[in-house]
């Protein structure tokens, strides 16, 4: 995760700003479907891998939405998108960043779904993070926005939600602010005062 973090160094400190591969997870887990989907830093975006049980066999829409409140599945919101894009799959260069497509479920009667793929639009910091979101599986093929209809740009007609879990952090416990533990104007200070002793 080097590429991604930034080092300060001033005089008097070095900082290590959150540097640490983070993993978040979400438990999926209602009536019908018992499931843990992680997501894991990699260089080339968001891991995301797991397994889920419970539905029969066939593509079910699986996306990120925006809020964490998981009173109901639907109080989660709409998907994740912060860019005000329109609904799209998840290899689209044009879809909301909480649109993951969606997973597979195979076997017959009580299927599994054996998630893992790499995303590199979903994050876990910055604008795109979807930390404290809620991941929905829906009870539907999501049409990643090829449907020819309304719904189809919006939520890929993936019918009601099934699922629902929040995304939480797994590891690190360290704090996952991005902010150092020096604040900006002290950095400055110190910044000025290197300036002025090296003479
Ligand atoms: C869900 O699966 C986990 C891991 O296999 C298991 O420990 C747990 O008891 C299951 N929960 C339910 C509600 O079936
Ligand atoms: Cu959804």
């Amino acid at each position: 995760m080097f590429v991604r973090c930034a080092y300060l160094i001033s005089i008097f400190i070095v900082s290590y700003v959150n540097c640490e591969t983070r993993t978040a997870i979400a438990r999926l887990v209602s009536q019908n479907v018992n499931g843990s989907i992680e997501f894991t830093e990699t260089t080339a975006g968001l891991r995301v891998t797991g397994s889920i049980i419970g539905l029969p066999a066939g593509n079910y829409g699986f996306h990120v939405h925006e809020l964490g409140d998981t009173t109901t599945c639907d109080a989660s919101g709409s998907h994740f998108n912060p860019d005000g894009n329109t609904h799209g799959g998840r290899d689209h260069t044009v879809r909301h960043v909480g649109d993951l497509g969606n997973v597979l479920f195979v076997g017959t009667g009580v299927g599994v779904a054996n998630v893992d793929f790499v995303d590199d639009v979903i994050a876990l910091r910055g604008r795109n993070s979807i930390l404290g979101r809620t991941l929905v599986l829906h009870e539907q093929e999501d049409d990643l926005g090829l449907g020819n209809s309304e719904n189809s740009l919006t939520t890929g007609n993936a019918g009601s939600r099934v699922a629902c879990g929040v995304i939480g952090i797994k590891s690190p416990g360290e704090p996952w602010n991005s902010a150092t533990t020096v604040s900006p104007s002290v950095l400055l200070f110190l910044l000025a005062l290197s300036f002025v002793f090296r003479t």
